[in-house]
């Protein structure tokens, strides 16, 4: 977007001459005064949860104030590091977005109308979460004022609009391989009694792999998707110390299906870039359960990558088993279609919409299939923890070839299923499937939802060992009895 003359930051020239010369009180709007320019200091900040504008006094989201006629100049910043912008809502005002490394930028214009006009921040999620206020211009309209064309005080092209989609840059040369490795189970716990348990996780962005050439900027837990399992024991205290990489464009946060109360952590978690809470929580009741970042856009942040599974582990614990895997389902939506190559922008559109472009399992195409390996051998017993981050999407869990002998389902360790061929998976919800394997090949991991096996959604486990004549055989040749 071409910046409008008005739009400059900090430390070039003067946006405008008069600025110094006539600081006013954006508190003070006498009816009868001649125009002005009112400046007006703002940062952003965060306050009782919320994500806030605050003035120099500390006023969180104040009512901003002129005349008819005057030009309002903004000075705003990222008080606690994420990135933000302001938008003046009728007045075709944008700022450039800006974060802690950004500094301050600023926003001039001139007010041609009298009216009741509302600022926010035009990042998703953001202005739901708080950040919105009112400018007020007061005072008759003046005719000189009004009558010039919008275009020539106010004419920004308006950022928020999202016109037709350009074309994709290009793929991310620093991306790294984000997939969890299925096989990164923690170790069963044993017989013990409950006890403290600390986890320290880090929110990181960052450039990943999304598919053969093609990039996505992931928001994480740990650098992967899904972040770590956790694995606790039924009447554990678990301590969660969230710390926010300070390079980080957007605040984060954590909400852990397994904590009761706090918004599962979602209250008392919103970290800024750079900074560190903690929650601690006893795990009440077992089962296997998502955790996500809870930082509006919600939405966007779980299908940037910020999903996890929490096993809760009865005071039994779960039998045993040969092998333990760690797979979760995510929905993706990108401005541009499946298979583009480039660096892929997020799309808010197709989110809300609930249109994917991409489907994976732990984060990429390929996770189960190129950049990690499962596998097993013929006789041994299995057990997988599925979850499904989502943001939006069911799972129609399957293996192809397979039938899970136990489905604990929707991760309640106190029901069995026995003999399942296909178990449905909610968003926000987990699965733990066991079978044991008795014949060597490929198994596919998919969705049976099965159009998504296009998008990228599918994983392999291999087996080898001999193969049982009795369990399955091929032929070429026709069947016995119908060749006569
Ligand atoms: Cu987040």
């Amino acid at each position: 977007m071409a910046a409008a003359p008005f739009i400059g930051t900090v430390g070039a020239t003067a946006v405008n001459k008069q600025v110094s010369s006539a600081p006013q009180s954006v508190a003070a709007a006498p009816a009868a005064a001649k125009a002005q320019v009112r400046q007006v200091v703002l940062k952003t900040g965060m306050a009782g949860g919320k994500m806030v504008y605050l003035d120099e006094k500390g006023n969180a989201n104040p009512v901003l104030r002129g005349n008819v006629g005057d030009t309002i100049e903004v000075t705003i910043s990222s008080g606690e590091g994420a990135e933000h912008d302001i938008v003046f809502e009728g007045l075709n005002v944008t700022s450039p977005k800006f974060d802690r490394k950004s500094g301050p930028v600023k926003v001039s214009f001139k007010l041609a109308q009298s009216g009741k006009f509302t600022y926010f921040c035009s990042i998703p999620g953001h202005r739901q979460i708080g950040m919105e206020g009112t400018l007020e211009v007061t005072g008759p309209a003046d005719a000189s004022a009004a009558a010039k064309p919008a275009a020539k005080v106010m004419g920004a092209a308006p950022a928020t609009s999202t016109g037709g989609v350009a074309a994709i840059a290009p793929a991310a040369a620093n991306a790294v391989v984000i997939s969890q490795d299925p096989n990164a189970v923690p170790r069963p716990l044993g017989a013990r009694a409950p006890q403290l348990v600390k986890y320290a996780i880090e929110t990181v962005e960052l450039e990943g792999r999304l598919d053969d050439g093609t990039t996505f900027t992931y928001w994480t837990f740990a650098k992967k998707v899904p972040g770590p399992m956790l694995r606790v024991k039924e009447g554990d205290t678990v301590e969660v110390a969230l710390t926010n990489n300070p390079n980080s464009k957007a605040v984060h946060s954590i909400d852990l299906h397994a904590a009761t109360g706090g918004l599962g952590g979602g209250e008392s978690t919103q970290v800024a870039p750079g900074e560190t809470k903690t929650i601690t929580f006893k795990a009440l009741n077992p089962g296997l359960y998502v955790y996500h970042c809870a930082t509006p856009s919600v939405a966007h942040h779980i299908s940037a990558g910020m999903y996890g599974l929490i096993l809760v582990e009865p005071k039994a614990g779960l039998p045993k088993v040969d092998k333990e895997f760690y797979v979760m389902q995510g929905d993706l939506y990108t401005k541009h279609a499946f298979g583009t190559k480039g660096h892929h922008e997020y799309s808010q559109e197709r989110a809300a919409d609930e249109l994917p472009t991409y489907y994976t399992f732990n984060g990429s195409v390929g996770a189960l299939t190129k950049e990690h390996k499962m596998s097993v051998k013929v006789g041994e017993t299995v057990r997988v923890f599925f979850g499904v981050g989502g943001p939006n999407k069911v799972s129609s869990f399957h293996v192809i070839g397979e039938i899970f002998d136990r489905v604990y389902s929707e991760g309640a360790t106190n029901t069995v299923k026995q003999n399942v061929q296909t178990t449905l998976v909610p968003a926000g919800g987990a699965t733990i499937t066991e079978f044991k394997v008795q014949y060597p090949g490929k198994y596919l991991l998919v969705d049976h939802s099965l159009s998504r096996a296009g998008k990228g959604l599918v994983g392999a486990l291999e087996v080898t060992g001999k193969a049982d004549g009795t369990v399955y055989k091929a032929s070429d040749k026709p069947m016995a009895d119908m060749a006569h």
